[in-house]
């Protein structure tokens, strides 16, 4: 099976057994905090995702959020797997958490796919073939003016309310644009921007299993992302994300609300 189709079943199944499953408060654990959870699902779930792939392609290497990186990999290709994306969602709403799996080449992006799990719905795509969700093309809105944009932003706490370097941007842009929506699942709202139905994401801290598959997603939509220096995005290490529905609306946000950050100031 190729790695593709192999990555589809897993995650489908992955999706049938999280739906299924009922969680007690005794399941939910505290990682950093109260605000960072994890669940035996997380754990489950990464574990049967990794099984899945090694079992198939046992020199792929793995870097998920439950578990350390610990094989460096011979094969050339690395997955990137949140088992829950959204787990705060999963456990106080049991809605609005995805499974995330996206798989590279080095720096090359082959293809990801988040599973909207109670939807459901999958979003995929195979670099240079398109974005879809399920048997549906996807494309990103023709929205250009900051008045009409929808901004996702899943860390309210820490993109707003916590100091950070961008929180005076943040705040200035949050208030220019048409409205501000947070889901609570980076892989979920980058995928809302492939479909067109939000224009901007604004995160200042996303893992590499956020967003490694999603932003396959949302390129072969038609958008695009950078760090908030305007950067490319790192592969392999918590970064800040600036996505947007078009490259020109991605550069001129940029500019006008984190121009002291590009300069690097
Ligand atoms: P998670 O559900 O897999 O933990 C919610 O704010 C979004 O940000 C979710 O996608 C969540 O992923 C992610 N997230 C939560 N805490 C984070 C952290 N400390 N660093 C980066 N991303 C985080
Ligand atoms: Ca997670």
């Amino acid at each position: 099976m190729e790695r593709f189709d192999l990555a589809r079943a897993l995650v489908l199944e992955a999706g049938e057994a999280l739906r299924n499953s009922s969680l007690r408060e005794d399941e939910v654990g505290c990682k950093t905090g109260y605000q960072d959870l994890v669940t035996r699902w997380d754990r489950e779930t990464e574990q049967f995702l990794r099984r899945g792939i090694l079992a198939a392609f046992p020199g792929d290497a793995i870097v998920g959020e439950e578990y350390p990186a610990d094989n460096p990999g011979t094969g050339g290709c690395t997955w990137y797997l949140d088992p829950i994306d959204g787990t705060t969602n999963f456990v106080s709403q049991h809605r609005n958490y995805a499974v995330s799996v996206g798989c590279w080449r080095g720096e090359e992006p082959l293809f990801g796919l988040v599973l909207d799990v109670e939807r459901p719905a999958l979003f995929w795509a195979k670099a240079g073939e398109g974005a879809w969700r399920d048997e549906t093309p996807l494309g990103t809105s023709r929205r250009r003016a900051v008045p009409q944009l929808l901004l996702a932003a899943p860390g309210v706490p820490a993109t707003f309310f916590q100091e950070n370097p961008w929180r005076t941007g943040a705040l200035r842009l949050a208030r220019e644009v048409r409205g501000v929506r947070s889901l609570g699942s980076v892989a979920l709202e980058l995928c809302a921007l492939a479909a067109g139905e939000a224009d901007l994401f604004l995160a200042v801290r996303s893992c590499p299993w956020d967003h490694n598959a999603a932003r396959i997603i949302l390129r072969e939509a038609g958008g695009a992302l950078c760090t908030l220096e305007g950067e490319p995005l790192p592969l392999d290490r918590r970064t800040t994300v600036l996505a947007a529905n078009a490259r020109e609306v991605l550069e001129a946000v940029l500019g006008d609300y984190f121009p002291a950050e590009r300069a690097g100031g």
